[in-house]
């Protein structure tokens, strides 16, 4: 996409903002913003943004723009967006402008209901411990646009994806992605559990034969799904016909085994989940499986995520908060 000149609305000054700002100002956008906050809250943000020539306004209504960028959390519902949306003006989140402007960067998409920060932080161990130029980025807490500017097209994007991402994309199209699971989440943002499937499914709707698709076929709604344009690797914690499985607390590739749960720092069957994605993500990608285990091995998990705190009195005590629903 040719941005030059492009009349840009940024809409919420958060962390994806803030990196939309940054890069479309590097790229000579004209670049205005707008959050609900009052500019008194956000003194913080102009701060950050103190080198980059962009407007904020609150008069939306007084201007026309090539396109909006909006924060993901903000609602389809929301007055602003149906407002442009009303109007032709189209909608995207970061991640369909960082395949927009960087067609070229490798990029591996990492969704799910729950595991995604666990697989998409892992997976990037990996690739660390292989030495590919890699960069962990998206829903993790990490603003993509700006991440993805200043790197360069060697360099693997490994991208945590939200359903509130996927939600606007048209062309996005990943190397590879995975979907871990679908469980009811966000439901009052999406309107219904089926609109929120049909978002969390676009991950792969525009991948080709080039690609591949991790699917942990255990997912009611995963394991029936039927995926024709790109190629499928499928995951489970049961079922020796998958791909990658697990089989008496025992990872297999086919039917080799690799190593046991035992063998690893996280514990639980849905970090068994995440290893098995993480493990066909990396092999798909070519990383030799002996440094794929040796990084899995080596890996003691995520703050905040079903992190054990402390044995009292014999209860285990675990900081769960960072979980979003009740799965
Ligand atoms: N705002 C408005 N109007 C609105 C809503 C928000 O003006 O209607 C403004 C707020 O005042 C705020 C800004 O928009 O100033 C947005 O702040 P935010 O915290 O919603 O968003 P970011 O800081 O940009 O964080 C977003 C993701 N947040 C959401 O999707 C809600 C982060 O995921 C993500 O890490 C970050 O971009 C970088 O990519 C968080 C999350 O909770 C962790 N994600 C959900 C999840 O994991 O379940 C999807």
């Amino acid at each position: 996409m040719e941005i030059l000149n492009k009349k840009v609305l940024v809409i919420g000054l958060g962390l994806s903002g803030i990196s939309t700002i940054k890069t479309l100002c590097s790229l000579n956008a004209d670049v205005y913003c707008y959050d609900d906050k009052e500019k008194s809250e956000l003194q913080n943000v102009f701060e950050n943004l103190e080198r980059y020539n962009y407007k904020f306004i609150k008069n939306y209504k007084d201007y026309t723009f090539d396109f909006i960028v909006k924060s993901p959390g903000i609602k389809p519902s929301n007055e602003i967006i149906e407002y442009f949306t009303s109007r032709k003006v189209p909608v995207y989140t970061d991640l369909e402008l960082a395949y927009t402007l960087f067609p070229k960067r490798k990029i591996i998409a990492i969704t799910g209901t729950n595991g995604k920060t666990t697989t998409t932080t892992l997976v990037g161990e990996i690739f660390k411990t292989a030495n590919i130029k890699s960069r962990v980025v998206g829903n993790i807490g990490i603003g993509m646009l700006w991440e993805i500017f200043n790197s360069d097209d060697e360099t693997v994007n490994i991208i945590e994806v939200s359903s509130f991402q996927l939600h606007n994309i048209e062309n996005f199209k990943p190397y590879i992605a995975s979907i871990g699971n679908i469980t009811p989440d966000h439901i009052d943002w999406h309107g219904s559990f089926d609109n929120y499937i049909e978002d969390k499914l676009k991950i792969f709707k525009n991948m080709d034969k080039n690609g591949n698709l991790i699917l942990n076929i255990d997912d009611e709604i995963l394991g029936k799904i039927n995926v024709e344009n790109t190629n499928v690797t499928k995951i489970s914690l049961n079922n020796k016909n998958a791909d990658f499985y697990l089989s008496e607390n025992n990872f297999y590739h086919n039917d080799k085994k690799l190593f046991s749960m035992k063998d690893l720092k996280i514990l639980g069957k849905h970090n068994a989940q995440n290893v098995l994605i993480s493990l066909a993500i990396c092999y798909n990608y070519g990383i030799i499986m002996d440094t794929i285990i040796f990084a899995c091995k080596n890996f003691g998990g995520v703050e905040h995520r079903i992190e054990f705190v402390r044995d009292f009195n014999g209860i285990k005590f675990y900081n769960d908060s960072k979980g979003t629903n009740v799965d």
